[in-house]
């Protein structure tokens, strides 16, 4: 197996692609849909995606690639479609077919730049209600779901961002998004494949589903995907493409009430439809968790991976995410701990492939 980083975007960079390749990483899981975009709202604590971000055109995943190539890494995945370019498949709105043209541009272009995987995250709520506690080991800052009150989502935002600024007014309890039903929501992320699938078969792209996280039934009001680990089963029989799989999180899974985690890894790592592993450990389930380090939490993480080296997975792992350690650099700190422990978790097994 191979080991890796997520980077936020906006934060790739020559310092933090070395940094990447020092502690060990060979391949780069690019996120690009973080970077601040400036706008007053975030001031307010709202994120904002803007629409065609130069980060996805050819042009900048082109750039992105030839950065990350020249410090001797190898780009394997970027994760997430800008809320801003695809709020209306999410919403099955009036610009669906549209925004479907410019999702079908990134894959693309994805393929013609021989970047392998595309990791998306088909959520109207998106990742929300998690809060930061001093809960991980030594009273490290990470992150935690306590089951908060749900409020409807304001109109103007999809996945926990704001796209459409001007009509976006969180005041306003009468300018929310109507329930949406997990069979309605079902419904549209089967249609976004079936439309899809054939241009990422063309492109020779992967297109892998991130779990929801937090994995519960509705969240605000809106149905949820693969909230337990047999939906990853139903969708993976719905649709049999080869470029189709998932972006495999451990976290998330075990975040799910009676998951029994090891045997979720075993009978999907069986599969052969891993596209990447996000590895990460949690101490609790929905409604109530919190992520902390790798080798603290409720998952035998050596085994998980003794499972996955078993069932013949050789693909990518990075650290999805992992507590804050108080120090100068308590990111940089936190992933590097993750990845010597991860590095060294694969060697023991001989399991490690270093090449990138
Ligand atoms: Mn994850």
């Amino acid at each position: 197996m191979k080991i890796g980083l997520g980077l936020p975007g906006g934060t790739i960079d020559e310092r933090r692609l070395r940094f990447a390749r020092q502690i060990g990483a060979t391949h780069i899981v690019a996120h690009l849909v973080s970077a601040p975009s400036g706008h007053p709202l975030e001031a307010r604590g709202y994120r904002v995606s803007e629409p065609n971000a130069r980060a996805f055109s050819k042009a900048g995943l082109a750039e992105l690639k030839a950065q990350v190539e020249a410090r001797g890494l190898r780009l394997e995945a970027i994760e997430n479609f800008a809320p801003a370019d695809w709020y209306d498949v999410l919403l099955d709105g009036p610009r669906r077919d549209e925004q479907m043209e410019t999702v079908a541009r990134v894959i693309r272009s994805l393929g013609d730049l021989e970047i392998p995987t595309m990791g998306y995250n088909f959520s109207v709520a998106g990742v929300w209600g998690r809060g930061a506690v001093p809960e991980a080991r030594g009273e490290a800052e990470t992150v935690a779901y306590r089951d908060p009150e749900q409020p409807p989502i304001p109109l103007g935002m999809v996945w926990n961002m704001v796209y459409d600024p001007d009509g976006f007014d969180p005041d306003d309890p009468t300018r929310v998004l109507e329930p949406i039903s997990i069979d309605e929501h079902w419904r549209r992320h089967d249609r976004f494949l079936d439309e899809m699938l054939p241009v990422a078969e063309a492109a020779g792209v992967t297109l892998a589903l991130h779990p929801d996280d937090p994995p519960l039934a509705t969240l605000r009001g809106t149905g949820r995907l693969v909230h337990r680990p047999e939906h990853y089963g139903r969708l993976a029989d719905r649709h049999p493409s080869p470029r189709w799989g998932f972006e495999f999180c451990i976290g998330t899974l075990a975040e799910m009430p009676g998951s029994r985690i090891l045997d979720v890894v075993d009978r999907y790592s069986r599969t052969g439809r891993i596209a990447y592993v996000h590895f990460r450990n949690v101490v609790g389930v929905v409604p109530s968790y919190k992520e902390v380090f790798v080798d603290e939490g409720d998952t035998d993480m050596l085994e998980a991976v003794r499972i996955l080296q078993r069932n013949g997975y050789r693909g990518v792992l990075i650290p999805d995410h992992t507590p804050l350690v108080d120090c100068d650099a308590p990111w940089h700190a936190g992933v590097a701990f993750a990845l010597g422990w991860m590095r060294a978790a694969l060697r023991s097994i001989d399991a490690l492939d270093d090449s990138p």
